[in-house]
């Protein structure tokens, strides 16, 4: 490790002195002019890293959701999962090292970690369309480059593109081609594939409207396009030509507010879905002929999609293990209705997608979404390798035929990561196969009422938890406060937790009337003071 020539460019990207941030569940995450220094910190990281696992990393410099201003980054492992937690600690550390420390520090986590500087390392970058992301994936690959890290930059993708190109280029090409081009290709075949023979033809069914949260997913979902238009019509809005990033709208504002985005023309009944900023989010919307409107969040799909596939092995007459993976926010309509209609186990976890996406892995069939609508089907190599199999030898016209159909949905999942492109392209399939109208899907069960609020408190870490988030350990007192502002009401569940992305506490609260969630969701608020 060349200790001065770390020292001179690092100098070139300044640590405000005192500033202190955490990688958090996303990352790190703040306003874009705190972050020169992270990201060419994240660069050199990203090296250490991939010469300790041997293999290519991802960075992707992104904030998702987050208003335009802000920005952030994070690092994808070799096979597109999030960055092991010992390694956040070593992101955390690194980021904050004071300038004429951080080398030393550097040298530290190497010597810890045990890597072998003699290693190759290989980086992957990507970026959103935040104006302030191609010059902090600039000081990324300057770390990148002063630790003689080779690299290859996709410039503008969606954070499920960034972790689909590392799994590729990790798993030896046996995945898909590391490149956009392999990605449309290998997503479009299959749902091409799925949806040669539906039952429905009726143009009602072949066209979307998409609410791109003026992000990414607009400038990729129009590269994409011509390659489904058979199969698919869809009709970009908030496509980042005239409205601000995330700026109300989007798949974050559209969960959270419960309301439709601006700048979407809706016609009453007809299937709209957003995005959110990085496309690795999707929730699905429409207008009642009365002009209610209606939200079809994360859970809602896990229900359309695990249902589809238990219908599915039903017919190959396969038993591979489904489960289901969901969070606290998880509706309690949808927990009970994939318990006791479907008959699927759910597990819940703590928020964050590699929680799930790690509970997940546990089954043939693993199906996880946060009720914010991130999320994908992981299967098990073993499940795989035998559905693959049975394309080829079952003799049964039937059998055969649901199992190339399974076939097609594993390669339309990203199983790196959520990744809203997909997952629109397999519900769009489901629907159009089942065919199953918006409304139609949204009656699988009516979500109960519910209501999140953020809290700001002085240290939002005073508040800890246990069992996945749902029981709060301290401060002493504020469970107890809780459980009796639930007993009040009926339906009704409650619990607290501290945000891994911002700085606040939030609150969610159900019950059996809006307004009842409403007024437990703001009690709640009120004890956490
Ligand atoms: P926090 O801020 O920890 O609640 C939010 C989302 C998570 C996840 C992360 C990462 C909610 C309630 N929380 O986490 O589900 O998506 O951001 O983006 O939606
Ligand atoms: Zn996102």
């Amino acid at each position: 490790m060349d200790l001065d020539a770390i020292t001179e460019y690092s100098a070139l990207h300044p640590k405000p002195s005192g500033l202190i941030l955490q990688y958090g569940t996303a990352g790190f995450r703040t306003k874009a002019e705190h972050l020169d220094h992270v990201m060419f910190r994240m660069g050199l990281l990203a090296v250490l890293r991939s010469k300790q696992t041997k293999s290519t990393i991802g960075v992707m410099v992104t904030a998702s959701h987050n208003p335009e201003e802000d920005n952030g980054v994070k690092l994808v492992d070799p096979l597109g999962e999030m960055l092991a937690p010992s390694w956040e600690e070593h992101a955390t550390c690194l980021a904050n090292a004071e300038e004429q420390d951080m080398p030393r520090v550097l040298m530290d986590i190497s010597v810890k970690a045990a890597v072998n500087l003699q290693q190759d390392a290989f980086i992957v970058i990507g970026r959103d369309t935040r104006p302030t992301s191609e010059k902090l994936s600039q000081s990324v690959i300057d770390g990148v480059t002063v630790l003689e890290g080779q690299f290859h930059d996709y410039g503008l993708v969606t954070t499920p593109q960034l972790h689909y190109m590392v799994y590729c280029r990790n798993t030896s090409g046996q995945y898909g081609e590391a490149t956009l081009e392999g990605y449309y290709q290998k997503l479009s075949k299959a749902f091409m594939e799925l949806t040669k023979k539906t039952l429905c033809s009726e143009d009602e069914y072949r066209s979307l409207k998409v609410d791109c949260a003026n992000g990414i997913g607009a400038l990729k979902l129009k590269e994409m396009e011509h390659y489904v238009s058979q199969g698919l019509s869809v009709q970009l809005f908030n496509d980042g030509t005239k409205g601000k990033l995330n700026h109300l709208c989007g798949a974050d504002f559209v969960k959270s507010h419960q309301k439709p985005p601006q700048g979407m023309e809706m016609k009453s009944n007809e299937r709209c879905c957003s995005f959110d900023g990085d496309a690795d989010r999707i929730v699905y919307h429409y207008l009642d002929v009365d002009g209610h409107f209606h939200l079809i969040d994360g859970d809602k799909i896990a229900t359309l999609i695990s249902s589809f596939l238990k219908e599915l092995l039903l017919e190959i007459g396969e038993s591979l293990n489904i489960g289901v993976v969901q969070t606290a926010y998880a509706n309690g309509s949808s927990t009970r209705y994939l318990e006791e209609v479907m008959k699927v186990p759910v597990y819940c976890t703590k928020t964050g997608v590699k929680h799930l996406h790690h509970k997940a892995q546990e089954f043939d069939i693993g199906v996880y979404f946060e009720a914010n609508g991130h999320g994908t089907v992981l299967f098990s190599k073993a499940a795989e390798t035998k559905i693959r199999q049975l394309t080829k030898e079952l003799e049964d016209e039937r059998r055969k035929a649901a199992a190339k159909m399974l076939e097609n949905v594993i390669d339309l999942f990203n199983q790196a990561a959520g990744d809203a492109i997909s997952d629109m392209l397999v519900i769009e399939a489901i629907l159009m196969l089942k065919d199953l109208s918006i409304q139609q899907w949204d009656a699988l069960y009516m979500d109960l009422p519910n209501r999140q609020l953020k809290v700001k408190v002085a240290d939002r870490q005073v508040i800890s938890t246990t069992d996945a988030e749902r029981q709060v350990v301290t401060p002493p007192g504020l469970q107890e406060a809780i459980n009796d502002l639930v007993k009040k009401y009926k339906l009704s569940r409650a619990f607290v937790r501290p945000s891994g992305t911002e700085d606040v506490v939030r609150v969610y609260a159900e019950a059996d009337s809006q307004e009842n969630a409403d007024s437990l969701a703001r009690a709640v608020s009120l004890a956490v003071f």
